[in-house]
């Protein structure tokens, strides 16, 4: 940090309230943003961690109109989720509040009327579509149709979710309402535009001059942005959901979601500190650091600082947006409509007592630089193979063996050069964490931290404490003082990352508090303290829960199949004789059985009314879809009887037999819904 700050304010993107936060989210913004805090506070420095729910905006609505209930509905319920997952994660907001909350909606509401009183808005009137039946404008997601470049019927306004690409709502074939189903139709509304481009040169200054140091994703994507050209962008919304404009004559508009929610990161420091907040958001000596999302950062470094000059009165631009790329789960994206995910409050229930695992794991995999994959096999070697057989085996070690010579009480020490070249290590794995945490290189700095925890295992693995007992008790007593002050060590160095443990393992050894200034130090625990009887910091999971998870995600698998089916385009018309060509029969089946070495081909022996004589023989290519042919004997089926006979494993095949093959991927054989007589046309 090339300026030492009086304090930081970090704050963490408002998630959605239209759904859980999943692992995608954690390892984005909350995950790393909670280790920033939890280690300047271990450094001492006065911090505030600020983070809440983001409760405006369409999709909100459109859920509670899905479901039947309103919106406070939804947004209550997952609020609640969401704030309490978080918890059990052991993000430590010093608040986590709501953007439905009084106090936001009289920060943003007042905000929005600055900014008007001083000129800062364009008023501008534009065609919108317009629901004649439910009597309203209609938000982009509010609207539905065929898209126009891959024909997805169930495209929306803003994008289409199968061919991916954005679309202007105006763009759908056949519009309808989300709402009624009518046609909506062009409508002229007024709107309050923010002018970008008047900003644009002291954005550019700012963010291109000024924050070199920046991530490249975040300084190419404004880079790109700017050069492109600043446009006006509209603040409000026709939408009755939301923080109402507050100007005469704006009744049914509301502001829009993205002009109220990063208010939300002032009003929540507002709500926290009643009577100090401007200092956090005012003073040249506080440093801003907004955590998010990649998809939130033309948001952050472009609209909002905008918002922030446009108001002026000492409003501090933030210092640095730390923007991670996207986590994808077993390689596919992660979505929500799509319940593809880990969601974090299943994921605490599922695994209880493994905080530290998921923090760790996204972590260890945080798309820092580009986008990573999240796969229950890593999970479980990343547990297994590191946490249980690097920290967790060292720790134990060397807590067991105390007890198992000095009946846990910490012997005394003569450290020699051995434990001299250990103690510099520590103290250099402690500049590499702290340099990498605060140029938000995390999981470089995790990794770093780790090396702590393999020195441990090295330390042991050359002095063989266990074999020493045997012949210098005052050696072995050195090596166990300085595995025990070791343990100390690694409990503060981990402290941001694996709060849990950490808390756990200072228990053990009968600390109190902690700072990160101590790390380095070989007598933190004192000689002759008692530590407690050791417990597993990590336990090994075992196969059986992966499985389940994959299990699960198998199922939403197959159920999206279901969910997302659709029938075969219309073929290309067929002419009338062509198709009174084919002669189709039904038959009964006298024999089926497998090919043999052929995976997927039945044999087939009909009776088709004496049409082949002693019967006639198809091959076809089901087999896969009936585990016991046998059932299919006696049944009547429909076939083709005038194809040309062919040769399939030696087999010469007369006709084909029709079968439908249904969305859920099972097939079935079509059949005549009462007893037909065998050679029977089908007409
Ligand atoms: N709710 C978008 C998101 O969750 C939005 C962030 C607001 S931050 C002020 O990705
Ligand atoms: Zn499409």
């Amino acid at each position: 940090m090339s300026k030492e700050y009086k304090r930081t304010l970090i704050t963490t993107a408002l998630p959605y309230t239209n759904g859980p936060v999943h692992i995608g989210h954690l390892a984005g913004v909350y995950v790393p943003a909670d280790i920033y805090a939890r280690y300047l506070r271990l450094c001492g420095r006065p911090v505030t961690l600020i983070g809440g729910s983001d409760e405006h905006g369409v999709p909100i609505t459109l859920k509670a109109r899905q479901e039947g209930v309103t919106p406070q509905d939804i947004v209550d319920r997952y609020h609640k989720l969401i704030k309490e997952s978080f918890e059990g994660l052991g993000i430590s907001f010093d608040i986590y509040s709501r953007t439905t909350s009084p106090i936001h909606h009289d920060t943003a509401s007042e905000f929005f009327r600055h900014l008007y009183d001083k000129g800062e808005f364009i008023e501008k009137s534009s065609m919108q579509l317009y629901d004649p039946e439910a009597g309203q404008f209609l938000a982009d997601r509010y609207v539905t149709g065929e898209c126009p470049h891959c024909h997805n019927p169930k495209a929306y306004g803003d994008q289409c979710e199968a061919c991916g690409t954005s679309l202007n709502v105006t763009d759908l074939i056949n519009p309808k309402s989300a709402i009624t189903g009518a046609t909506p139709e062009l409508r002229e509304t007024r709107h309050w535009f923010l002018p970008l481009d008047k900003w644009e040169p002291a954005l550019r200054h700012w963010i291109l001059d000024g924050h070199k140091e920046w991530r490249t994703n975040v300084y190419g994507q404004c880079k790109s942005w700017l050069d492109m050209g600043l446009q006006p962008r509209a603040v409000s919304r026709d939408l009755s959901w939301g923080v109402p404009v507050p100007v005469e004559g704006a009744e049914g508009k509301v502001l829009y979601v993205w002009f109220d929610a990063p208010i939300g990161y002032i009003s929540n420091t507002k709500e926290l500190y009643p009577d100090s907040w401007e200092k956090w958001w005012k003073d040249p000596e506080t440093r801003i650091i907004n955590f998010i999302g990649k998809d939130n950062i033309v948001f952050h470094c472009i609209v909002f600082p905008a918002m922030l000059m446009a108001y002026g009165d000492g409003f501090q631009l933030p210092d640095n947006v730390p923007a991670n790329e996207f986590l994808n789960l077993e390689s596919d994206k992660i979505s929500t409509s799509r319940n593809w995910a880990v969601w974090l409050h299943e994921y605490l229930a599922d695994f209880p007592g493994k905080q530290d695992v998921l923090r760790y794991v996204l972590t260890a995999n945080a798309p820092e630089a580009k986008d990573n994959d999240f796969t229950w096999r890593d999970f479980q070697a990343r547990n297994n193979n590191e946490l249980v057989a690097i920290l967790g085996n060292f720790v134990n070690r060397a807590l067991v063996l105390t007890h198992k010579y000095f009946d846990g009480i910490v012997p005394a020490a003569k450290p020699g050069p051995v434990e001299e070249a250990l103690q510099a290590e520590i103290v250099t794995i402690k500049a590499q964490v702290s340099e990498a945490i605060e140029t938000f290189h995390f999981r470089e700095a995790l990794n770093r931290a780790m090396d702590m925890a393999r020195a441990g295992n090295r330390y042991l693995q050359e002095t063989e404490p266990w074999k020493m007992a045997k012949t210098d008790m005052e050696r072995t007593a050195t090596v166990l003082n300085t595995a025990v002050q070791l343990c100390a060590n690694l409990a503060i160095v981990f402290e941001p990352f694996l709060p849990f443990m950490s808390a756990h393992l200072v228990k053990m050894l009968g600390g109190d508090k902690i700072s990160w200034d101590m790390i380095g130090c070989m007598d933190l625990v004192p000689t002759g303290a008692r530590i407690q009887q050791p417990e597993l910091l990590f336990e090994k999971i075992d196969d059986e829960a992966i499985d389940a998870q994959m299990k699960r995600l198998e199922r939403i698998k197959e159920e999206n199949k279901l969910k997302n089916w659709q029938p075969e385009p219309r073929q290309a018309d067929v002419d009338f004789d062509t198709f009174m060509k084919a002669d189709l029969r039904v038959g009964t089946v006298l024999e089926c059985a497998k090919v043999p070495k052929a995976d997927k081909l039945l044999r087939f022996l009909i009776d088709d009314g004496g049409l082949t004589p002693g019967g006639r023989t198809i091959v076809s290519g089901i087999a896969q879809h009936y585990a016991d042919p046998a059932e299919l004997v006696g049944k009547q089926v429909v076939f083709i009887a005038n194809l040309p006979p062919r040769k399939l494993k030696g087999i010469v095949s007369d006709g084909m037999i029709l079968s439908a093959l249904n969305a859920d991927g099972s097939l079935c054989v079509i059949a005549p819904s009462a007893p037909a007589t065998p050679g029977a046309q089908v007409k």
